[in-house]
């Protein structure tokens, strides 16, 4: 909660705000990239990290921004076919916002973030801002409020709805340029292009802001600034202090650390890593980390099977996560038309499960501090009267695990189990002998958990 602290716009006082409590409590949240780049929904895929980005499609138009090598757009579209053709196509006639919510909540999901706007710029809200007219939702596309329907349907399964928001704006303004051409192709930016000055002064901060009255996310997860744009240019502070200070939800929003220059890893509620490009946040920051469930945030037509983590590799993804004390935003890809692929739906699905029968060891846990084990495949999690020791395989005889000086243990079961468990203390070690059970039941169970109550 922030009380009545009134923040100033300099990173000392941004930075003693304490992050409202329901983001580290969640652990677990859906991340949805969808916009006018699910239409081409094309990536070649590439062994490179973030190299089969689909949500990048504008890019690989009008750059050569690497991994266009395949021509895509030439051979199925022409390479006169401008990017802004592709929103007659983007109608979003079988989205069912109520139906998303219902799959995400039996995800066992505590909060939803949809992408209000990505680099591209397209509003997926009938934004009030003159710049944008003619490429946003209800101008061209869909003809429906994208982010407020689905708000309202997220929130009446009782989770939290978030949004992201790009920074950067490869249309109306040239700021990230990774191989030194603009993004802005000759005609659009004469058409679309804006100062960057004018650009943070009439589109930056006044979208944000409308997003913030308008739908009152409970996070903003900001993109893209911190290639480009600096701590000045941006606005940032001044911006994070109307937020804490005067926003409508000020004492539930949370914001990461992507707004400008700088800021990851030093900024913001929490630090927002992707597909584990940063290893070793934890324990001090909060944090999360986000990845599509195969290797695109965007839908992606050139991903196969093979390109998906299944089930069970997500579980331990999270798991780990959580018990290095951070979120996992796990991104579902939907289909120009609204739908979410099937094949998503079952990875879904299949956490949900799980996390129904194990969701104690996971949602309102702190990493361990009373508990430790050497093995790898262990990680453990603790809430004020219990730890969880969760295995992310079978172990047929027994696992070893070492709690503090002086801490007794009262009891120990193996969740989902009638019977009884046998452990042995010797000092700080603990022996947990495994029972015996159905190959069925935890050897395929993606994961087991053991509860320690401890005295
Ligand atoms: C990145 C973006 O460039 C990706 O397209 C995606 O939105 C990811 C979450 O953030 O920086």
């Amino acid at each position: 909660m922030t009380g009545n602290i009134k923040y100033q716009p300099n990173w000392s006082s941004l930075d003693s705000r304490r992050i409202p409590s329901w983001f580290q409590s969640a652990k677990f949240g859906i991340f949805i990239h969808w916009g006018v780049y699910s239409v081409p929904a094309w990536r070649k895929i590439s062994d490179e990290r973030f190299g089969s980005y689909a949500e990048w499609y504008y890019a690989s138009v009008y750059s050569d921004y690497k991994n266009n090598d395949d021509d895509f757009h030439g051979r199925i579209y022409g390479k006169d076919f401008k990017y802004r053709n592709f929103v007659k196509d983007f109608k979003a006639e079988l989205f069912d916002p109520d139906l998303w919510a219902e799959m995400f909540k039996e995800a066992g999901a505590r909060y939803v973030v949809l992408t209000s706007k990505h680099h591209e710029g397209y509003c997926m809200w009938p934004t009030t801002n003159k710049h944008k007219k003619n490429w946003r939702v209800t101008d061209v596309g869909p003809n429906r409020d994208l982010l407020g329907d689905l708000s309202a349907a997220v929130r009446k399964q009782g989770m939290k709805m978030g949004l992201y928001y790009s920074i950067i704006d490869w249309e109306t303004n040239w700021s990230h340029r990774p191989e030194g051409g603009y993004f802005v192709p000759e005609r659009d930016r004469e058409l679309y292009g804006i100062d960057e000055d004018k650009y943070v002064d009439e589109i930056l901060i006044p979208q944000l802001k409308e997003l913030v009255n308008t739908y009152k996310p409970a996070l903003i997860f900001t993109d893209g600034g911190e290639w480009d744009f600096s701590e000045e240019d941006s606005k940032v502070k001044e911006f994070l202090a109307w937020l804490y200070n005067e926003a409508p939800n000020k004492n539930e929003v949370v914001i990461n650390d992507r707004f400008c220059v700088g800021m990851p890893g030093k900024h913001g509620d929490y630090y927002s890593t992707e597909y584990r490009d940063i290893e070793g946040y934890g324990f001090i920051h909060p944090w999360e980390e986000s990845r599509g469930i195969g290797k695109s945030y965007g839908f992606n037509r050139a991903e196969n099977l093979w390109d998906y983590n299944t089930s069970t590799e997500l579980i331990h993804e999270l798991i780990e996560i959580v018990s290095r004390g951070g979120n996992l935003l796990l991104n579902v890809g939907p289909t120009a038309d609204g739908r979410i692929p099937v094949i998503q739906q079952q990875r879904l699905k299949d956490i949900g499960d799980w996390l129904n029968i194990n969701g104690k060891a996971i949602y309102e846990t702190m990493p361990s501090n009373r508990v430790q084990s050497k093995e790898k495949e262990i990680f453990i999690t603790e809430t004020n009267k219990c730890n969880y020791v969760i295995c992310r395989k079978w172990f047929d005889d027994e696992i070893e695990i070492y709690i503090s000086d002086g801490l007794k243990i009262k009891n120990i079961s193996l969740i989902g189990y009638n019977g009884d468990i046998k452990y042995y203390q010797d000092g700080n070690a603990v022996k947990i002998e495994s029972p015996i059970v159905s190959p069925n039941t935890y050897q395929n169970s993606h994961a087991y958990v053991y509860e320690l109550e401890i005295e």
